[in-house]
């Protein structure tokens, strides 16, 4: 089923092509996509949100296929769940990422390990050509760690430090980010309420 992506974050177009690669839904990206003003009450709210706008697009544009989209964020236990739905804007829209990272670090100085947990949080909402709107979630806990660490993934990769491998997302492969992460996690349960 041919499906566009509603997204205009290369990080995260990346890791869902790798995602879907051999499932039904054959991704594409619709370059004219323009993306809505998001709100900032719930991940499931925006992803439904995104996903209808490139619907409403395409179809006016005279394309009658699936479109899926992604919302999703960082949520700090010390910032009792901050930035969350608003990570995109955390430190300011435009912000480049080291001294948005930078920002985080410094706000949560001086915060014993115990207290640096957080949650990646994504939820992914499919539209089918018939209308019909599919919504699943996925998440994953871990720490922020004092330091950015690692080149690898995009966005708050690097202070998003996984205990079980004792490293930031930042450091590892995407195929091993995708098993772990809160957007691999989404990614499996669409598929497995696909029945692929
Ligand atoms: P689209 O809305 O165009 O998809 P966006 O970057 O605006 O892209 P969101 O509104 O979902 O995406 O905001 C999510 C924020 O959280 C954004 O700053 C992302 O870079 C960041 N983020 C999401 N998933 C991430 C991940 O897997 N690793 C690191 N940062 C992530």
């Amino acid at each position: 089923m041919k499906t566009y992506l509603a997204t205009k974050n290369a990080g995260k177009l990346g890791e869902i092509r790798e995602m879907l690669a051999g499932s039904p839904l054959e991704l594409d990206v619709y370059a004219a996509y323009r993306d809505p003003v998001e709100g900032d009450t719930s991940y499931v709210e925006n992803a439904l949100l995104k996903a209808r706008a490139l619907r409403a697009q395409l179809l006016a544009a005279g394309i009658d296929a699936a479109v899926l989209a992604d919302d999703s964020g960082i949520e700090l236990d010390a910032l009792d769940g901050r930035p969350g739905v608003l990570s995109a804007y955390y430190a300011g829209e435009t912000t480049p990422w080291p001294q948005r990272l930078e920002a985080m670090m410094n706000e949560i100085r001086g915060v014993p390990r115990d207290g640096r947990g957080a949650r990646f949080v994504c939820v992914m909402a499919l539209i089918f050509p018939d209308g019909r709107e599919l919504v699943v979630e996925g998440d994953v806990r871990g720490e922020i760690s004092t330091e950015p660490r690692g080149t690898h993934g995009f966005g708050y990769d690097p202070v998003f430090f996984y205990p079980p491998i004792s490293k930031t997302f930042g450091e590892i492969p995407e195929a091993q980010k995708n098993q772990l992460s809160h957007r691999g996690r989404a990614a499996r349960a669409l598929l497995g309420v696909l029945g692929a």
